[in-house]
C-alpha cells in the first residue's frame, strides 16, 4: 500500500493543531502507520531538506525547524502522496485554498505548519530517515465504511 511521511512542524505542535492534522487524514479513510513526537538533531533535518541545501531560505528553514518538537506520522492508502499533499495545500500558506491545512491555518511561507512527502520515492526515503526501526504493517477492519483495500 502507497504511504507518505507527513510531520506536524513546530509551529503546529505550538499551536495544539497535532489532532486537527490526524483527524483530517483519519476522516479521509487514511491508514495511521507510525506515530511520534521528537526533538530532531540538526543534522537530521539537514539530511530531511538536503534536496534543499542551498536555497536562499535554508539556513532560516532549519532554525525554525529546530524551535521545538514536531510529530512525524506515516499515513497509507490509495495515492496518499498526492492527495496528502493536496490536503496540506500549497508550500505558500496564500496560495492554498480554504479547506486545505495550510489554507486554513497559515499565512506564511516560514510556517507553514506541515511537511508532506511529494513523490512515492521520497516518501519512503523519509520514512526510512524518520522511522529507521521500521513501520510494521497491521491490518485494519474498515468494511463498516465500505472501503476495501
Ligand atoms: O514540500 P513543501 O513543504 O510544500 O515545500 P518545499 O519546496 O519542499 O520547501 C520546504 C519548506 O521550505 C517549505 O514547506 C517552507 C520552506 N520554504 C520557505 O521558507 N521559503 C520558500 N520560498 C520555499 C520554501
Ligand atoms: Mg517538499
Amino acid at each position: 500500500m502507497e504511504r507518505t511521511y507527513i510531520m506536524v512542524k513546530p509551529d503546529g505542535v505550538q499551536r495544539g493543531l497535532v489532532g486537527e492534522i490526524i483527524k483530517r487524514f483519519e476522516q479521509r479513510g487514511y491508514q495511521l502507520m507510525a506515530l511520534e513526537l521528537l526533538h530532531p538533531t540538526k543534522e537530521h533535518l539537514e539530511e530531511h531538506y538536503k534536496d534543499l541545501a542551498g536555497k536562499p531560505f535554508f539556513p532560516g528553514l532549519i532554525e525554525y525547524m529546530l524551535s521545538g518538537p514536531v510529530v512525524g506520522m506515516v499515513w497509507a492508502g490509495k495515492e496518499v502522496v498526492k492527495i496528502g499533499r493536496k490536503m496540506l495545500g500549497e508550500t505558500n500558506p496564500l496560495a492554498s485554498l480554504p479547506g486545505s491545512i495550510r489554507g486554513d491555518f497559515a499565512i506564511d511561507v516560514g510556517r507553514n505548519i506541515c511537511h508532506g512527502s511529494d513523490a512515492v520515492e521520497s516518501a519512503e526515503r523519509e520514512i526510512a530517515l524518520w522511522f529507521p526501526r521500521g513501520v510494521p504493517e497491521y491490518k485494519r477492519d474498515i468494511s463498516v465504511h465500505g472501503l476495501i483495500y
